[in-house]
């Protein structure tokens, strides 16, 4: 009750500091996590092991939770997925193609895009494999992006029926199916009807700077509600297609395969990965003196509750953050934790989202039934040592 009060008046005064002047970007990037003076950082007991070499081209910069200290998370600690290369794009010669079933094919370039008209949305990017493998447990940010509307494109492009919108990287790659081999760009696909009524963003700015090249550069798609795969980077071309698009990313890797009971035997299903899930995970512990207190993120859906577990104790109600209007990103979630016992703990968190809807536990069969590591929303338990 008592933190809640004063987490209120924490955001109260940054919110004024935005009146007197600041832009809402330096506000929100200035405003740190609920702190105490003097207080000092609790390393969790359970670090990570270092991102496998077969992986580390793929999987660069992920922070350490317990560096994440402010709402939106600073491009210099957002992670990087790339299946490709990350190419490095000369602005000056790039256009984005816009074709297929459409009766005016379109070729924008930079400053035509940027001439448009311009939104920002705030949105927690997560990649689907994040919590799928131990070494990969911080592949989420959140940034405030901008860039124009991706619908008013489509329209003026004169889409002809189509079925699929599908968005192509300029990176690529050689992909086999059977014993054929072709090189292939990275893609993903959306259905027509996603991609014309979602709040999608042709995006080329993150958090006030030109989009970082790691993350895109000049142009991606942010695609908010959606899992990071769909959010295509260095975006390039983009086609309607009237068949269902069965690339790499949508049909052989990124699918969510669960053993489900079907008439008494189990059958596999195979998804491709899609929207966002109920997600929350502890980020740090903090302790001013002997009193602790826990801080972490919720998002992938709109967040009703957070509650929060320590050891096998009761499961508590976190105070949530609600000082930003942010359908999209992740809100910042606090409990103080009194006289915590000498030792080892366990540190558990699970969001609630306004449907009532429960992060799932790890055992529940959503969860323990999925036989790849995408979609991992199950609750995070992290341990720390408190002397
Ligand atoms: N062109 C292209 N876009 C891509 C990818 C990629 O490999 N190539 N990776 C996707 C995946 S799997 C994720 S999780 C996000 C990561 O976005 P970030 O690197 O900005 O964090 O980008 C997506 N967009
Ligand atoms: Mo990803």
């Amino acid at each position: 009750m008592q933190s809640d009060h004063l987490l209120r008046r924490d955001f109260l005064t940054y919110g004024s500091a935005a009146f007197a002047g600041l832009t809402v970007l330096r506000s929100s990037l200035a405003r740190a996590f609920p702190a105490r003076p003097g207080e000092e950082v609790i390393r969790w007991a359970d670090q990570p092991p270092p991102v496998p070499d077969a992986a580390s081209g793929v999987v660069q910069n992920l922070p350490k939770w317990e560096d994440l200290n402010t709402w939106l998370t600073p491009n210099e600690q957002f992670f990087s997925v790339a299946h490709y290369n990350r190419p490095v794009i000369d602005e000056k010669s790039w256009a984005l193609e816009i074709s297929g079933s459409v009766a005016r094919p379109l070729r924008l370039t930079l400053g035509d895009i940027k001439a448009r008209p311009r939104r920002e949305v705030t949105f927690t990017l997560e990649c689907s494999g994040n919590h799928g493998f131990p070494w990969l447990t911080s592949a989420v940010g959140n940034a405030r992006w901008a860039g124009t509307p991706l619908a008013p494109i489509l329209e003026e492009a004169q889409v002809r029926g189509g079925r699929e919108v599908v968005f192509f990287g300029s990176d690529a790659g050689e992909e086999q199916v059977r014993d054929v081999k072709v090189r292939q760009n990275f893609a993903r696909s959306m259905s027509l009807a996603d991609a014309m009524s979602s709040d999608s963003i042709l995006a080329y700015e993150m958090n006030g700077a030109p989009l970082p090249q790691p993350n895109g550069f000049p142009l991606r798609l942010i695609a908010p509600g959606w899992y990071g795969v769909a959010n295509v980077k260095w975006l390039d071309r983009i086609e309607v297609h009237d068949t269902p698009f069965m690339g790499r990313f949508m049909a052989r890797d990124y699918v969510t395969l669960r053993e489900e009971q079907r008439d008494g035997t189990v059958v596999g299903i195979e998804t491709s990965v899609g929207r966002d899930r109920l997600k929350s995970a502890p980020a740090r512990v903090t302790r001013q003196g002997g009193q602790y207190r826990i801080i972490g993120m919720a998002w992938g859906a709109p967040i009703a509750k957070v509650e929060v577990q320590i050891d096998d104790g009761p499961w508590m109600a976190a105070s949530i953050d609600r000082s930003e209007e942010a359908d999209h990103a992740w809100r910042v979630w606090s409990v103080d934790w009194e006289r915590p016992s000498p030792g080892e703990h366990r540190i558990t968190s699970r969001a609630v989202d306004f449907q009532g809807n429960v992060q799932p536990a790890m055992t529940d069969s959503g969860i323990a039934n999925k036989r790849t590591y995408w979609e991992s929303n199950g609750q995070v338990t992290r341990r720390v040592q408190v002397s």
